[in-house]
């Protein structure tokens, strides 16, 4: 019984030991850079456009096939991915005041601020919140240790934008040239950042948001009438002049009896606005193309900084787009696959190789997921997004609901816990998806 006993202590003893190796290793392993590219309005359907973003990211992680824009519009989504919250939480429900934009959001609560304080290098190149730059073009939000923004208007300029540069305003490419062109020279500002940082034991967090595909200027010559196009750079230029416009069964839905009255209101697209819309499409995808070469620079740049390994690389889009589906013949918001339904790719230290997962992910997450990362936290606000690594690391784990979810608008009050199913993920989702479309309406 003695000798029982004593080999009972000696196991728990064992097991104790090891258990605190395992928190010690946890605590002393060194905490990965994060870096995410986000494009601007790209669907997942538009993904075959980045076949090397697919061989750098997704082959050598997880992607997730069921992750979710919980509000498709530019400001609403970055919004949420600063602070893991949904718009109904940080106030942000639209691109501009006084529903949304830049001045909309309590910036002294947002991700790169909880970040910074945990010790990580901060930096952004690219386009942020909407209006951002506007009333003050040398502001420079807090948290960021290295500030390269768009300033408003001219971030819809793939030539001739202006950035500020840690509150230096810098004008580029005010003549057009193919070597200054604005996905290009982030990538350049990119990859001179991770150069810098690498030899560095502090981590980085770099987040890039080229303005692709998005629309904007200048006009090309072969840009349709009343449709705004993306300016795509000079190299691929007409390369997908023979691409065909998909066509899924979604496409000017004929029988739209069964949808509401806002797309039952919509006449059939013609065969002029159809050709527009394929002239789009082409132009996106000629425009995705440098945004892949932007990820295979970033990649290449960190591989040679030694610090390929000990990165988080994530890659999205904060909104996706119609190309006539429902008879919508572009833009977004409104709550159908094109728009909603977004990709979501993950590599690094921990994060298994070539691997898909189900479950649904929403865009409140990344925040959570950052910060697991980091191993900081966030303060001043109760976040809705919950940590995707339990999923990362388990094809068979759910994520549970949040209360907050069906709380009243700014009134969150619970952090996620506990296990739950899929369903009622689910109706979190359609929660704030309804939620998304009132405020929409009202805007
Ligand atoms: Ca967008
Ligand atoms: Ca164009
Ligand atoms: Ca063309």
């Amino acid at each position: 019984m003695r000798l029982r006993h004593l080999t009972l202590v000696a196991l728990l003893l064992v097991h104790g030991a090891a258990q605190a190796a395992d928190r010690h290793r946890a605590a002393v392993a060194p905490r990965p850079n994060v870096v995410v590219v986000w494009s601007d309005d790209q669907t997942l359907e538009e993904m075959r456009f980045l076949p090397k973003t697919q061989a750098l990211i997704a082959r050598q992680g997880v992607s997730f096939t069921n992750y979710f824009d919980s509000f498709s519009l530019c400001c609403p989504a970055r919004a949420t991915f600063l602070t893991g919250q949904y718009a109904h939480s940080n106030g942000v429900q639209g691109n501009t005041l006084p529903n949304g934009g830049y001045y909309k959001l309590d910036s002294t609560r947002t991700l790169p601020v909880w970040l910074q304080r945990a010790g990580y290098y901060t930096a952004l190149v690219g386009k942020y919140l909407n209006q951002y730059g506007t009333r003050n073009q040398t502001e420079v939000p807090p948290g960021w240790s290295d500030w390269h923004g768009a300033v408003d208007p001219t971030t819809y300029r793939y030539y001739n934008y202006t950035l500020n540069e840690n509150g230096r305003l810098t004008s580029y490419c005010a003549n057009a040239a193919p070597e200054c062109y604005s996905t290009d020279l982030y990538a350049e500002k990119a990859v001179e950042i991770i150069r810098r940082r690498a030899p560095s034991a502090q981590p980085f967090f770099l987040w890039v948001t080229p303005l692709a595909p998005h629309a904007g200027q200048p006009r090309d010559p072969d840009d349709p009438p009343n449709l705004a196009t993306p300016s795509p750079p000079s190299r691929y230029a007409n390369r997908y002049t023979a691409e065909p416009l998909p066509m899924p069964p979604s496409f000017n839905e004929a029988d739209v009896s069964d949808k509401p009255r806002g797309i039952r209101n919509r006449p059939l697209i013609g065969a002029a606005r159809v050709n527009a819309i394929r002239e789009n499409y082409q132009q996106r995808a000629e425009s995705l193309l440098a945004v892949d070469d932007l990820v295979e620079k970033i990649v290449n740049a960190l591989r040679a900084g030694g610090e390929l390994d000990n990165t988080l690389l994530m890659f999205s889009s904060d909104n996706g787009f119609f190309h006539g589906e429902h008879r919508v013949p572009n833009g977004k918001v409104l709550l159908y696959e094109p728009s909603v339904h977004l990709p979501l790719l993950i590599r690094g230290p921990g994060v298994p190789r070539n691997q898909r997962r189900t479950q649904l992910a929403v865009s409140a997450d990344w925040a959570p997921t950052m910060l697991a990362a980091a191993r900081a936290s966030a303060t001043g606000r109760v976040l809705d997004g919950t940590s995707l690594w339990p999923l990362i690391l388990d094809p068979g784990k759910e994520l549970a609901a949040t209360s907050s979810s069906r709380t009243a608008p700014g009134r969150a009050t619970s952090k996620p816990c506990a296990l739950s199913t899929t369903s009622t993920r689910s109706t979190r989702m359609a929660t704030e998806s309804f939620t998304t479309s009132s405020a929409t309406r009202l805007s």
